[in-house]
Formats: C-alpha cells, sequence, structure tokens
C-alpha cells in the first residue's frame, strides 16, 4: 500500500479549494475517478466481462458501438447524474446533450467526455482511455446546447484515463499537468507524476500514414523530411507510432516528447479531420499546453477555436512544442505559396537511381 503518499482527493482539495466552486469542482473529478475506476474494472475483464464484441447499434458518428463504449458512456452519465455537481453532460456516444433534470440536484458545471477511446483496440487488448472536458454551467437553469459551445480556453479542467497495465489518470485545472496512478488493492489514485513537461524537441512521430494520398503539402513535406531522417533536412532519424488510441499516443508524449497528427485531409472533404473538438481536441490540447506542449490545427491554436457544433471535427497536431511550431510554420509557407517541399534526392534526376 502506498500510505503517506499523496492521494488524487488531497491533492484536489490542496490545488481548487479557494478557486470558484473549487469545492465542487474537486467532488466531480473524484467522481470522474469513480467512473473511471468502474470502467478500469470492467475493460479488465475482457471477454469475460462481456466487454469485447460488436453490438448491431451504431452512435451519432455512425460507428458500430462496442460494448465497452456502451458501459463506459453508462458509467459516466450514472456518475454524473447522481453526483448533483454538473447540469449536464455531452459524449461522443450520445447524438445530443443530456441535461439533468429535477428532482435530481444540478451543479455549476458541465461534462464533456469520450467515454472509450480507441475503441477498434478493444478487442486485441491494446490499451484504450476515456477524455474528459469540465466547463462552467449557466448560472441557472437547464443548459442549452448553446451552453456547451465553448472554447477550449474555457475548460476548467481536463484529463484523460489510461486502460493500460496500469490504469492511470492525468488531468489539469489549468496548474500543470499531473498523473496518477491506481493502487488498485486500495482503491486509491496515487500522485506519481507531478508537473508532467514534455520535451520540447523529439525525434518521434505519430500519424496514420496509410492516408498519406490525402494529406495537405506542408504535412507531407514534414514526414517527408522525417522519414528522410540524416539524410534530408532534419539530418536526424526519426522514429514513428501510431496506435490508433489517441489516449495511449498522448500519454507517450507526455511521458518522452513526440509529435501526433491527425491532420485534415481528403479522405472524407465533409470532415476536415477525424478528431472531435469538444471531447478529444480540447481536453487532450489543454493538458499538453500545461505540460509545456502545443496543439494546433496546422494554422490556429485548438484551445481558441469557437465551436459550431458538439461533435465538430478538427484537425489535431499537438506535443514537443518546437516540431508542433515547425508543422505550423510549413502551413503558413504553404498557404504563402512560399513553401518548399522535400524532394528526396533519391528519385531527382541526378539521384542515385538514375533512369
Ligand atoms: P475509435 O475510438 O473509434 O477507435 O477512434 C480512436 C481515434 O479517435 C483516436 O483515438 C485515434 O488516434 C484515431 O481515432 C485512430 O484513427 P485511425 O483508426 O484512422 O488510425
Amino acid at each position: 500500500m502506498h500510505l503517506g503518499r499523496k492521494t488524487l482527493s488531497k491533492f484536489l482539495i490542496e490545488n481548487v479549494s479557494g478557486t470558484r466552486d473549487g469545492a465542487a469542482l474537486a467532488a466531480l473529478l473524484v467522481d470522474v475517478a469513480a467512473a473511471v475506476k468502474a470502467i478500469a474494472a470492467l475493460s479488465a475483464k475482457g471477454a469475460l466481462g462481456g466487454a469485447t464484441g460488436t453490438l448491431d447499434t451504431v452512435n451519432v458518428q455512425g460507428e458500430t458501438q462496442k460494448p465497452l463504449d456502451v458501459l463506459s458512456n453508462t458509467a459516466f452519465v450514472n456518475t454524473f447524474e447522481q453526483g448533483g455537481l454538473v447540469a449536464g453532460v455531452a459524449s461522443e456516444e450520445m447524438d445530443e446533450p443530456f441535461p439533468i433534470k429535477a428532482p435530481k440536484k444540478r451543479g455549476p458545471f458541465l461534462a464533456i467526455f469520450d467515454p472509450l477511446d480507441g475503441s477498434s483496440n478493444i478487442d486485441s487488448n491494446v490499451s484504450v482511455g476515456s477524455i474528459f472536458s469540465i466547463l462552467h454551467a449557466p448560472e441557472k437553469g437547464e443548459p442549452r446546447t448553446a451552453d456547451y459551445l465553448q472554447p477550449g480556453l474555457k475548460q476548467v479542467a481536463a484529463g484523460y484515463a489510461l486502460y493500460g497495465p496500469a490504469t492511470l489518470m492525468v488531468l489539469t485545472v489549468g496548474k500543470g499537468t499531473h498523473g496518477f496512478t491506481l493502487d488498485r488493492e486500495v482503491g486509491n489514485f496515487i500522485l506519481t507524476n507531478p508537473n508532467i513537461e514534455i520535451p520540447a524537441d523529439t525525434s518521434e512521430f505519430a500519424i496514420n500514414t496509410s492516408n498519406e494520398r490525402f494529406w495537405e503539402p506542408p504535412v507531407t513535406r514534414y514526414v517527408s523530411e522525417c522519414k528522410a531522417g540524416k539524410t534530408g533536412p532534419r539530418e536526424r532519424d526519426f522514429n514513428m507510432r501510431w496506435i490508433a488510441s489517441m489516449v495511449a499516443e498522448v500519454h507517450r508524449i507526455l511521458m518522452r516528447g513526440g509529435i501526433f497528427m491527425y491532420p485534415r485531409d481528403t479522405k472524407d472533404i465533409t470532415k476536415p479531420g477525424r478528431l472531435r473538438l469538444m471531447y478529444e481536441a480540447n481536453p487532450m490540447g489543454f493538458v499538453v499546453e500545461q505540460a509545456g506542449g502545443r496543439a494546433s490545427t496546422g494554422r490556429e491554436r485548438i484551445l481558441e477555436i469557437v465551436p459550431g457544433e458538439i461533435h465538430q471535427r478538427v484537425p489535431v497536431i499537438l506535443g514537443s512544442r518546437n516540431e508542433v511550431d515547425r508543422v505550423v510554420q510549413y502551413h503558413a509557407e504553404y498557404d504563402a505559396g512560399t513553401d518548399k517541399p522535400y524532394e528526396s534526392p533519391l528519385f531527382s534526376e541526378r539521384g542515385l537511381f538514375r533512369s
């Protein structure tokens, strides 16, 4: 047991009491941790807990739902509905926001979440996660959809849970980014990674390169330079990762640096990116920025975007600030018509493979 080490509850009392609705926010994040523990227990059962497989239902994203998607959503909704600390919730798995109805007690916050991120990894037992974002609710009355559409800078708290070999929670309340590890024996989250800082530089990039033919030129330029390694303008070799669980990618970046990209692509021109602003890009952007990183669409800071709708998608480029700044610079050069696409010397007319 880790007696004497700082628990999540003690951390929250020390860091949010005295702020606006501080005691309620601390209690709300303890409720989030309770939902996370329930999901961690379900996830750990795998096929034995009915958490794997596929349902015959489709969510608002048009994605086939997994049992753990629905069970995780239910865990969060029930926790928030009973907790009396939020006035309404919005979820990736629900078409519309869900207001807390009288006689249930309402609170001063709105909770927006992706209950299970990385669902495509459930059946292969690869780490998945939950992502949450907390906003202030309107002063009185039932929240309307417009009340949720606040830019990421307005977030009061945000974070994620990672259901891996260990169950982790990483969160920010605007005073740095901090990591907690679940002590399963006693059910406490213990502060194990205070004041996480993302290295400003990295040699590791994460992107789904099967979409390469759909990318915009600045992204192609950046990735080509990384792949060219020592032989190219970066003059050092890079490594690539792609887990297909944003939570796992972001956690790796918080632990050792890196850049994660799900950029705008032309694969589906109705979607300006795959990831959702309100419950993926904004909470992860807050966590990353509070750890000294950057989070951009390539053309604007994610946290400054004024949302148009709950399930809005945006391009996401986040992580080590010097690499994100470079990708943003490439977008600016491209838009200004001054970009210099990277041409691998292997294929130019004077390259090694001369015709
Ligand atoms: P799912 O939750 O539907 O699996 O989506 C996960 C995700 O939103 C994000 O966590 C991953 O980084 C990204 O999608 C993976 O997308 P690809 O499957 O296109 O690589």
